[in-house]
């Protein structure tokens, strides 16, 4: 367990982590049932409606890829609202625009996924084909996926036009869209160079990686729209939510990349493509760390290849590493080090430790 905090302390951990996993689970559910009542809006009310027919293929592309996961996103965003709003001012039409603000990022992020599967040449995504991976569609959800980016706008328009923020919060959307743009490209060339060159893998370089492609939406993103829509703009708030966002999305991504190799398909939802791309991936940048000049053949040989037994010898080699073990590790460690630094939070701001170390439970030792 987590050595570094007393007894006491973990059995504390433990029920105030049992308590927030039947609020979260309550909350996921009051989420989602928001869903429907947010498309049949759109589909009325917006530019959509001046198309019907598109107005509806829409709907079908957001249902089916918005449909399952872990909502992770969204229900940060709403949970930090809540956390971060004074309460006197918490009423059930704030929360609601919280939830539509949550399923925004949720668009976001379905977006991505749309692109991301066909550029890892991905196959299952949440139990599912991939949308590209239908018959009928191809080619043809590169543009679904700006039906559902163009989407997001057009429901913050809807909603939440007349808030104080709104400018700031489409700007937070824009700033998220660039950075994982940036993240995504570094991803996606570090996986398509020279197969016997791998002096670029470095834990720094995959800091930068993980930094860009995943902790800025799917940290950063919802706590600031929290933090906005409870009309905070404090620069400095936003500066230190920022740093400890970012270093829970490095622990998040790791343990992607983790569940890539090591995952279980009925529990993921997705087969893992990190070895036959040959991605920077924390497994591939741990394994050069420790590779003598033997192993460090058997990886160039067989890392980045489509065959199924270079692949199985790629996660052999792993084993050999002991990686897994080294994984938990570093879990934990990440773990204790983010408890550690918002433990000091009171100190710095008005903030609590509280939404971070929700925020931690959701994921720790997750295997999906
Ligand atoms: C996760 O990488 C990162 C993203 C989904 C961002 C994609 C960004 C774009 C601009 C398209 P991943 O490929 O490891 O995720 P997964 O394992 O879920 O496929
Ligand atoms: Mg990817
Ligand atoms: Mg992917
Ligand atoms: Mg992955």
């Amino acid at each position: 367990g987590l050595k570094s905090i007393s007894v006491q302390q973990q059995n504390f951990l433990k029920m105030s982590t049992n308590a927030s996993i039947s609020e979260l689970q309550r909350e996921k559910e009051t989420f989602q049932d928001l869903l429907p009542n947010i498309m049949e809006t759109m589909l009325k009310n917006t530019r959509f409606t001046n198309m019907p027919e598109v107005a509806n293929w829409t709907k079908q592309v957001l249902e089916y890829n918005l449909h399952g996961g872990k909502k992770t996103r969204g229900l940060t965003t709403t949970l930090a609202y809540e956390t971060l709003e004074h309460p006197d001012n918490i009423t059930e039409e704030s929360l609601k625009v919280s939830r539509v603000v949550g399923w925004c990022v949720e668009m976001l992020h379905a977006y991505f996924l749309v692109m991301d599967d066909i550029m890892d040449g991905s196959t299952k995504r949440r139990g599912v084909p991939c949308w590209y991976r239908l018959p009928n569609i191809g080619l043809g959800a590169i543009n679904d996926s700006i039906l559902i980016h163009s989407s997001i706008y057009e429901i913050l328009k809807l909603y939440c036009e007349n808030l104080p923020h709104y400018k700031h919060i489409v700007d937070q959307f824009n700033e998220a869209l660039l950075y994982t743009s940036m993240g995504q490209h570094l991803d996606y060339t570090m996986a398509h160079r020279n197969k016997n060159d791998y002096s670029l893998f470095t834990l720094e370089r995959y800091s930068s990686i993980v930094k860009y492609k995943t902790a800025y939406y799917t940290y950063k993103l919802p706590v600031s729209l929290g933090l906005l829509l409870a009309n905070n703009t404090d620069m400095k708030t936003h500066k230190i939510a920022e740093e400890i966002c970012l270093e829970i999305g490095h622990l998040f991504q790791m343990q992607d990349d983790f569940i890539d190799t090591f995952g279980v398909e009925k529990v993921t939802g997705k087969v893992g493509t990190d070895i036959q791309e040959g991605k920077c991936s924390w497994l591939a940048v741990q394994a050069l760390e420790r590779c003598n000049s033997k192993q460090m053949k058997v990886f160039t040989a067989c890392y980045g290849s489509p065959e199924p037994a270079h692949i199985e010898r790629i996660k052999r080699l792993y084993e050999e590493l002991e990686l897994p073990a080294i994984y938990q590790k570093e879990e934990r460690d990440r773990y204790n080090s983010v408890v550690q630094r918002v433990r000091q939070l009171p100190t710095e701001t008005s903030m609590s430790p509280d939404l971070f170390l929700k925020l931690l439970d959701m994921i720790y030792d997750r295997k999906n």
